[in-house]
């Protein structure tokens, strides 16, 4: 028999979230959403199939929609608070995580880098274009053999009079190779320093990474530098150390904090609705207390979860937020989100292994989520650290 919908409750309705947010944090939710379910859910299952994004005409639909840095002041940004950023990264997730990366990587990597440690020069010449969706950013700080431990980083830029000579190769880049702009960390004499490498510098190339099972809607590559003759005014001139590419880490592993909530909540609603309309053992799925145990278990989570993000997001608007809680954030909301994935997948049987539903989709993705950004391990042992005083990273 199927319940009547005017007696079920929306998972995050249960712990009474919204009354958390200002009247103007649930209109920019709103507005994100609305564009998000006309012009991205329609396509999406069909560009995570075929692995290929229109990724120009989304940056500038997502420009139009005013995401792309929106949490950053002046140069053409939105300026809203971190709430509000984090409720887009979470309304876009829900599309999938390929999206978000995409405003992520452009808005919390490349142009907060720009943002935070460029010159004025160099604010004027690429935030403006980057905030509209003209101009595409990356972020190149893995390599191939320096992944978790970026201070291992070969690539290296060396003075040739007031020029930069840059060799080295990059890896798992998003936006990589559609990016008109990499900020690309090096290693120099003086320690690590961000550049700005424009697209079609000889030398610098952006090969694409196919046959990927996860993040299939979003655009990764390689950054092979190879003698790339940079002017000196390339360089970012307030990074200095592993803390520039790290503070870029903390605004995008905040986003992500709220986002991947975004991919478990849609799998959550579809897997509500796939068991209130199932008949097993002719009764609804959504009747056996074995199916309302994984909802519950799922919803408390979810509710958990969303607490926690608001929280750091009050604490960030605050500017009291600290990288340990940032971590705590990520490795909480993302390995929930996963296990959500995973648990709605079985709730939906066989048509959860399919495209036409989002929750394999969203699963498959989060296995990037809990990767990128700080592996799950790196984010327990920054926790550890902090509990300890004992840094267990080597
Ligand atoms: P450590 O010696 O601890 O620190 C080096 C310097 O950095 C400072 N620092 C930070 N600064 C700002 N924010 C943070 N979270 C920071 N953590 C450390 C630190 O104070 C020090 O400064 P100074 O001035 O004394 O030099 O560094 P370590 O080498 O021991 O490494 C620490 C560790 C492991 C936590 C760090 O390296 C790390 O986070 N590793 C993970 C790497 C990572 O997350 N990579 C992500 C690449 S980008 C990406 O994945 C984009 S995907 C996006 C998408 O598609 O959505
Ligand atoms: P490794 O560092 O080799 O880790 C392998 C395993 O060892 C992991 O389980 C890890 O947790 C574990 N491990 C590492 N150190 C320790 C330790 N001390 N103790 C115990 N276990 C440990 N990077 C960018 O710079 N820019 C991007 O835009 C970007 N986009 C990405 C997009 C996608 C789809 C993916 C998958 C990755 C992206 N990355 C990007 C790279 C990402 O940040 C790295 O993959 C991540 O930091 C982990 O590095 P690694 O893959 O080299 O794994």
């Amino acid at each position: 028999m199927k319940s009547s919908p005017s007696t079920a409750t929306h998972p995050l309705a249960l712990l009474a979230v919204d009354g958390l947010l200002s009247a103007e944090e649930r209109e920019i939710r709103a507005t994100v959403r609305a564009a998000a379910d006309r012009e991205l859910r329609p396509h999406i299952a069909g560009w995570f199939e075929k692995g290929e994004i229109p990724a120009r005409e989304l940056a500038r639909t997502l420009g139009g929609l005013g995401v792309l840095g929106m949490h950053l002041d002046g140069y053409g940004c939105a300026g809203t608070n971190s709430v509000a950023y984090g409720l887009a990264c979470m309304e876009l997730e829900a599309v999938d995580s390929g999206l978000r990366s995409l405003v992520s990587v452009q808005g919390s990597l490349a142009m907060y880098a720009i943002w935070k440690y460029g010159s004025e020069e160099q604010k004027q010449r690429w935030l403006p274009k980057m905030a509209a969706g003209e101009y595409i950013g990356c972020f190149g700080l893995t390599e191939p053999d320096a992944g978790s431990d970026p201070g291992a980083m070969r690539t290296n830029a060396k003075r040739d009079g007031s020029d930069w000579i840059l060799n080295g190769t990059k890896m798992w880049i998003t936006n990589g190779s559609v990016a008109d702009v990499a900020v690309v960390w090096a290693r120099t004499e003086e320690g690590v320093r961000g550049f700005l490498v424009p697209a079609g510098t000889p030398g610098f190339s952006a090969p694409e990474i196919k046959m990927k099972l996860s993040l299939r809607a979003s655009v990764t590559a390689e950054l092979v530098l190879e003698d790339v003759r940079l002017p000196a005014d390339a360089m970012l001139p307030d990074a200095r150390g592993l803390s520039g590419p790290l503070g870029c880490l903390n605004e995008a592993r905040f986003g992500i904090v709220f986002g991947a909530l975004g991919a478990a909540r849609d799998c959550l609603e579809t897997a509500i609705s796939y068991a209130r309309d199932r008949t097993v053992f002719a009764r609804s799925l959504a009747s056996y207390q074995l199916t309302q145990q994984k909802l519950a278990d799922m919803a408390v989570e979810l509710g958990k979860g969303m607490l926690l993000a608001l929280h750091l997001g009050r604490l960030k608007d605050a500017g009291e937020l600290t990288p340990e809680q940032i971590s705590v954030g990520k490795l909480n909301n993302v390995r929930e989100a996963i296990a959500i994935a995973r648990e709605c997948r079985t709730i939906l049987g066989a048509n959860g292994i399919t495209l036409e539903y989002p929750v394999l989709r969203h699963a498959n993705n989060l296995e990037s989520v809990l990767t990128y950004e700080g592996t799950s391990e790196v984010h327990s042992l920054v926790i550890g650290k902090a509990l300890t005083g004992e840094q267990a990273f080597r």
